[in-house]
Formats: structure tokens, sequence, C-alpha cells
């Protein structure tokens, strides 16, 4: 398989990786805003699960990963997707149900799939994502490559028998896989607090394998992390289990108002933006510029979004046949 990494992080250390890193964690939040406000105007024909506040974990993880790694995501995926390398372009179309979408335009944000760049899929079923990493884990394994795949999940998914499998079978078998819980603190309307038993990142203790909780809204943190678990994926001493606690800002889908959390404790998380941290450790003329260039970018896919045609039936039927 391809040793390329990613197409928007080129590497893991160094200056300009870290400016890469922040330009797509800048890009990830404005993708969304910018889908937000378009639900708004009524052109996002699907539900909508924003993660702002959180893009220090897709980026952090995923920087990382080659192509030839894979990605299991998530109903808040669209970080995940952008940080593997979709084009903001295509992602935007699909998300606003138009023609050069990934999918095209009949997916939204919980059907993405592009396996060219390893992303395995977005997924609208909660845990879902967990026996398919296990699965692609275990097919890396088998055909003898050094890759890894990455499987991301809510808090709320751990509650899931599937979980609990998989981990299982992970450690037996010492699959090339990172689980990463990101720990926005609600599953849904409810408070992690009331639904998840004890500590998740010591969940993978009791399989035996390592354990790491990490502050979600710092990407060094993340990185150095998840580079850790990778490389022992790789070396085949099998999985990681890793708990990022961070926060998701808005409600749990677009239009819910989120009445069941107290203002100050928006506010609180919001003083840990992962952005305003990461932007700090840069030169602000250098983060103004990077700055920039994600907003034309993503300027340029609503633009290319808006003028594309939308979905309509005449493909429909002909789509799903298999032609010889
Ligand atoms: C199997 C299943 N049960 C219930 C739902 C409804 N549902 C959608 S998201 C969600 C909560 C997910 O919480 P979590 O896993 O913590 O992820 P987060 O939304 O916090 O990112 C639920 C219960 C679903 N999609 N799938």
């Amino acid at each position: 398989m391809a040793e390329s990494r990613t197409s928007t992080v080129e590497s893991p250390s160094g200056a300009e990786a870290a400016q890469a890193r922040y330009r797509l964690m800048r890009l990830s939040r404005r993708f969304e805003e910018t889908v937000h406000e378009q639900f708004h105007e009524g052109n996002v024909p699907g539900p909508l699960h924003l993660s702002i506040g959180q893009e220090a974990v897709a980026v952090g993880a995923i920087s990382p990963l080659r192509v030839s790694d894979a990605v299991l995501s998530t109903h808040r995926g669209h970080h995940h997707c952008l940080a593997k390398g979709a084009k903001a372009d295509r992602l935007m179309a699909e998300l606003l149900g138009r023609e050069p979408g990934y999918s095209r335009g009949r997916g939204g944000s919980m059907h993405v799939a592009i396996p060219d760049i390893g992303l395995l899929g977005t997924n609208g079923i909660v845990g879902a994502g967990i026996p398919i990493a296990t699965g692609a884990a275990y097919g890396m394994q088998a055909q003898g490559r050094d890759d890894v795949t990455v499987c991301f999940f809510g808090e709320g998914a751990t509650g899931t028998g599937a979980f609990g499998e998989s981990l299982n079978i992970a450690a037996l078998w010492k699959l090339p896989l990172v689980f990463i819980c990101e720990n926005n603190q609600y599953v849904e309307l409810t408070p992690q607090s009331v639904h998840v038993a004890g500590e998740i990142h010591r969940r993978g203790e009791s399989f035996g394998m390592p354990g790491v909780k990490v502050d979600g809204n710092d990407i060094d943190e993340v990185l150095a992390a998840v580079g850790d678990a990778v490389a022992r994926a790789r070396a085949g001493e099998g999985p990681t289990m890793i708990e990022a606690v961070t926060y998701r800002w808005f409600g749990h889908y677009a239009g819910d108002k989120a009445a069941y959390r107290e203002s100050d404790e928006v506010e609180q998380w919001r003083a840990k933006d992962p952005l305003v941290r990461s932007r700090a450790k840069l030169d602000a003329a250098v983060a103004d510029e990077l700055d920039a260039s994600a907003e034309a970018e993503i300027q340029a896919a609503l633009e290319f979004a808006l003028n594309s045609p939308i979905t309509g039936p005449d493909s429909l039927a002909l789509d799903h046949l298999a032609t010889t």
C-alpha cells in the first residue's frame, strides 16, 4: 500500500506541520459554521451534528496516519473526514444534497465513505463503527500490512455490546487498532455522569490494553498519545484505548437548543477553545495567513456546492444496479 501521508497533514513534527494542523482545525471550524448557516437557510436536506469545539481530537488523532490507514467515524464526523483528506468542496456538496458530493448528495453527513483515502465511513448508528473497525484491523493484519485502523466513537457508544466484544477480540488478536472515545460530556441530551459507569479509558485496561486519558482540547497531547498508540499498533503490539475529554459547543443536532446545559458550563468550555490554544503557539502573522487561506477554501467550497446541481431522482434507480 502507499506510504504517502494524508494529503492535508504532511508530517507529524516540525513547525510547518504544526501550522498545517492549525489550518486544518480552522478549516474544520469554518466548514461547520458555514454548514450550520446553510442549515438555517434551509439548504441542508438532512440532520446535522456539529463537533465545533472538538477539532483538536480529529486533527491530532489523524495527523500520524498514512493514506492507507483506515478511519471509522460517527454521526459527528465532518472533522474526521476533512482530517483524513476529504475535499471541503465535495463534502460541502454532499451535505447540501448536490451531485458532486461524495455520495452524490444522497447520503448526507452520516453516510460519507471515501475508500481511496481510507475513510471507511461516518455512521448514523451509535457504536456501529466499532466492529467495522475491528474487522478492518483484522484485514490489515491478515494481509501482513503495517497499516492501522483508528476508530472514533462517543462516550454513549461505550454502553453498546459491540464495544466490549470488539475490545475483547482486538486485545486477544493484537489487532492494529486505536480506539478513540471523544468524551464530549453528553450522550444525546443526557450528561455522561448518569449514563457511563466508571472511567472510560480504564475499560481498555480491563482487556489488557493500555488505557490513556488526554485533554482532548490540547492537540499536542492528543497527537502524542495517538502517535504512541499508532506506533504500537504498527509494531504488532496490539490496540490502545484513548479517552479524549472535550466538549461540543452546540446542541446534539442542529436545532437542539441544548436547554439541558447551564450557560456557564458552555462558557467555561469555550474558554478552553482548542483553536485559541493552538493559535497561541504560532506566530500571529502566520496564523492570520492560515486563517485567511482556510476562509478562502471554505468560501470556494460553498460557492462550488451552491452552484452544483441538486441531486435529482433521474439517476436513482440505475445508480444502484450492477452492470456487467
Ligand atoms: C443504536 C442507536 N441508538 C440510539 C441512537 C440515537 N442516537 C443518536 S446519537 C445518540 C447519542 C450518542 O452519544 P455519543 O455516543 O456520546 O456521541 P456524541 O453525540 O456525544 O458525539 C443517540 C442515542 C442511534 N443513532 N443509534
